[in-house]
């Protein structure tokens, strides 16, 4: 299925809602910045975006170094960003609610 990148606007309204993330490469990608206690807080956080990103077939690009975790979403079959980024991003925030 075809995915569609975001307007401008659009982008725009969803940072609104979403004012942890910030966008970047040029409004294709949004990403978030973590920071745990300790490297297994880590990668137990990151062990569920993972679960995530393989029942919604959406894949972050991720950093890890020992309690830090940097996540960049951006749509590779739109070129861009789309709702599916969006919503992972809803997702991800969720785990930490
Ligand atoms: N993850 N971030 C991201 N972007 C995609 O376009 C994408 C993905 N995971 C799987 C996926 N696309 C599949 O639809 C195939 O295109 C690989």
């Amino acid at each position: 299925m075809a995915v569609e990148q975001l307007s401008e606007e659009e982008r725009d309204s969803w940072l609104r809602a979403l004012p942890k993330w910030l966008s970047c490469r040029d409004g294709a990608a949004i990403e978030r910045k973590f920071e745990f206690s300790d490297f297994s807080e880590a990668f137990s956080f990151m062990t569920r975006v993972a679960m995530i990103a393989e029942t919604r077939d959406h894949h972050p690009e991720w950093f890890n170094v020992y309690n830090r975790v940097e996540i960049t979403l951006t749509t590779h079959d739109a070129g861009g960003l789309s709702l599916r980024d969006v919503k992972m991003a809803r997702k991800i925030d969720a785990l930490l609610a």
